[in-house]
Formats: C-alpha cells, sequence, structure tokens
C-alpha cells in the first residue's frame, strides 16, 4: 500500500538536517498531499522562520512547529440545535461524495442525542435516490418527506419542514443531488432550496449548510469548495472516506482560503461510523505524529 501522507512526512522529519533541500522536499510533499501552492508556501515559510527563532534542531520539535503553523489554518465546529426550532441541515456535495450515507449517520447520532429526526429526499433528479433515502429512513426509523422523481427539491423541503412544525421533529436532514444536467442548473437549484429554507423556518432555528467532501477525491475538494460557497455559502464540512489511506489535505487548503470549519468526519460504511471532527488528531495524523 502507498504510504500515507503522515508517514512519508514523519520519514522526511527523521532527516535531521534541516537545510534548504529539507524544506524543498517539504514542499514538493505538502503540494502532493493537497495543500495547494500558496498554503503550502505560506507554511513552509512560516515553519522555516519560526524554526530560526525557536532554534529547533530536533525532528519532534519541527513536527510539533509544522502542526502549530498548521493548526491556525483549520477549525473544528459543532452545530448546536435550537431547542423548541425545528432546525435543518441541508447536506450537499458532488456526486458520490456521501451525501445520502451521510445523512443516515447523522441521523443516528442526533436520534441517540435525544432528537427526533425527519429526511427529506430532495435529491429527485437521480432516480434511485429516493429509494436509497428512503431505506435509510426504513433502518434508522426516521420519517421521511418525499415526491417523485422529478420532483422540485424546493418543494419536497417545504413539506418537510411543514411536517416537522407539525410532528414536532427538530431536525430535518435534506438530500440533495450531487449532480444535473450541468454544473450551472445544480447550483440554481441549490440557491433555490436556499431561499425556501430561509423563508420557512424560524429566524433563530439552526440551519446548517454541509459540503460533503471525499478524502480521496485530493486537490478537487477545493474547487468544489469554492463552487459550492460561492454559489450558496458553506458552513461546515464534512469529511467522508477518511478510513482510507487518503489524510484529508485539502481540507487545510480549504481552511486557510474559504475560512470553512469541519464539523464531522466519515470513517467507514456502518450507520455507527461518524464523529465530530477532532482538530488535534486530524493534524497528529496529518503530519505523522501518530
Ligand atoms: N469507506 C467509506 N465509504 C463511504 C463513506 N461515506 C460514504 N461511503 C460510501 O460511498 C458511496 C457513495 O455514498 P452515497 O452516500 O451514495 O453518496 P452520494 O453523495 O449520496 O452519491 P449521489 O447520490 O450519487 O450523489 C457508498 O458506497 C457509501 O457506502 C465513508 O466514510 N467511508
Ligand atoms: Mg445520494
Amino acid at each position: 500500500m502507498k504510504k500515507t501522507f503522515g508517514a512519508r512526512l514523519k520519514a522526511l522529519f527523521g532527516i535531521k538536517t534541516f537545510d534548504e533541500q529539507f524544506f524543498e522536499k517539504l514542499e514538493d510533499m505538502l503540494i502532493e498531499g493537497d495543500l495547494g501552492a500558496k498554503t503550502t508556501m505560506e507554511i513552509s515559510d512560516a515553519v522555516r522562520k519560526q524554526a530560526k527563532i525557536e532554534k529547533s534542531t530536533s525532528s519532534q520539535e519541527l513536527q510539533q512547529l509544522m502542526k502549530r503553523v498548521l493548526a491556525t489554518k483549520i477549525e473544528a465546529y459543532q452545530p448546536e440545535l435550537v431547542s423548541g426550532a425545528t432546525n435543518i441541515f441541508l447536506i450537499l456535495g458532488v456526486n458520490g461524495v456521501g451525501k445520502t450515507t451521510t445523512i443516515a449517520k447523522l441521523a443516528v447520532y442526533y436520534q441517540e442525542k435525544g432528537n427526533s429526526v425527519i429526511m427529506a429526499a430532495a435529491d429527485t433528479f437521480r432516480a434511485a435516490a429516493i429509494d436509497q433515502l428512503e431505506l435509510h429512513a426504513e433502518r434508522t426509523q426516521c420519517r421521511i418527506i418525499k415526491q417523485g422523481h422529478g420532483a422540485d427539491p424546493g418543494a419536497v423541503i417545504f413539506d418537510a419542514i411543514q411536517s416537522a412544525n407539525a410532528k414536532k421533529d427538530n431536525l430535518v436532514l435534506a438530500d440533495t443531488a450531487g449532480r444535473m444536467h450541468n454544473k450551472e442548473n445544480l447550483l440554481r437549484e441549490l440557491q433555490k432550496i436556499d431561499k425556501v429554507i430561509k423563508s420557512r423556518i424560524l429566524e433563530d432555528a439552526c440551519y446548517q449548510r454541509f459540503l460533503v467532501i471525499d478524502a480521496t477525491t485530493g486537490q478537487n475538494g477545493v474547487s468544489q469548495a469554492q463552487l459550492f460557497h460561492q454559489a450558496i455559502g458553506i458552513d461546515a464540512l464534512i469529511l467522508t472516506k477518511y478510513d482510507s489511506a487518503a489524510k484529508g489535505g485539502s481540507l487545510i487548503q480549504i481552511g486557510d482560503t474559504l475560512k470553512i470549519p469541519v464539523a464531522f468526519v466519515g470513517i467507514g460504511e456502518r450507520y455507527t461510523d461518524l464523529k465530530p471532527f477532532d482538530k488535534e488528531e486530524f493534524l497528529d495524523t496529518l503530519v505523522g505524529i501518530i
């Protein structure tokens, strides 16, 4: 198996001579690790400068220094549900990243905390998407609001909010399409959904737009974040497939350039394979400390 980014970084820090060649190798590695050219140069410069100031000479010191520099570029975030209100999470992302699976995991996660969850099948573009969500709803014992294939996704979410209000469910999890005839169609549709939600929920309810990023897609995650953030605004990220060898370096670049925090991490295909983002653990793994 290909060595993980953290393992390679750990090996690099093992060199022990922190000269120009070391920093060049570090930069190459950060770029390979999906941190992007601009973020990479910033990190490398900061580590170089700080190492001089602190007179760091050991591999451990450099690794810790690197972690501290990275820590300024990424934040963990947990949404707070408002009690007595209909809160809503809109789950966004390109096709195949893990949106629908993540909804099921979120349902279980929030049910266990005592919430009443309802799903909205607003991916009406792909024929099988509604059935897929329905199966998850059945297995997680959630109510689901759906309409037919091709229905207006905004209308499905509208219904779900009404129904949640009536039945006192306090969290709506809305699935969305990852693909439409073209990118512009998709983004326009999402903007319409966003408007519907804003017009239907109480002002102080928690409305979160989550973008799901697949750890295995590397640098593409950054352009996806730019696209969705520009089109409707993203509150937080969910990183899926973190159980793969990919360690999510793109999150650093997204955090650095777009300032979007990370809320959850998907670590497998079971419903319980979702955990709140742990910044310390993420950084330790990324730089090869653990
Ligand atoms: N290993 C692993 N697989 C995951 C994870 N999250 C999702 N998957 C898998 O990724 C595949 C796609 O997941 P979906 O939830 O259908 O993705 P989607 O974004 O809804 O896809 P579309 O509806 O086609 O846009 C499925 O096989 C999931 O089981 C994860 O954290 N780890
Ligand atoms: Mg889906």
